[in-house]
């Protein structure tokens, strides 16, 4: 069977409801979902801690690291990156054992975007 490209004078009853000919299936190119990670806000960690965090695990300058912490501590939380799962997953448990570690409770969790 042969396909062409559908064109303006082709019969069509809406969008995507071409009722006169036969149309190749667009190949859906499939992509990975992504991952928000957010950091929580509390009332025990200290500023440069966080700072500290947000420069080593992503990559931040001082500037957005501060910035960023700024938001965290007056709104409750921020989006600190986008990543696939797995990366996510990584910068999630570095950020909780880093704080565990240095015994603060600062905690960093991943959601679907
Ligand atoms: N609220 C903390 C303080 O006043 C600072 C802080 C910021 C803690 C961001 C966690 O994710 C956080 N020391």
């Amino acid at each position: 069977m042969s396909f062409r490209e559908p064109t303006m004078s082709d019969k069509t009853d809406g969008p995507g409801h071409d009722t006169s000919i036969l149309t190749r299936p667009k190949a859906k190119t499939q992509r990975p979902p992504l991952y928000k990670v957010l950091l929580l806000n509390d009332d025990y960690t200290p500023m440069e801690f966080v700072v500290h965090v947000l420069e080593r695990f992503f990559g931040l300058n001082h500037a957005q690291a501060f910035e960023i912490m700024l938001t965290v501590h007056k709104k409750g939380l921020a989006v600190v990156g986008v990543f696939s799962f797995e990366v996510a997953e990584t910068k999630v448990a570095q950020v909780m054992d880093f704080s565990r570690r240095h015994q603060h409770p600062l905690q960093c969790t991943m959601e679907k975007e």
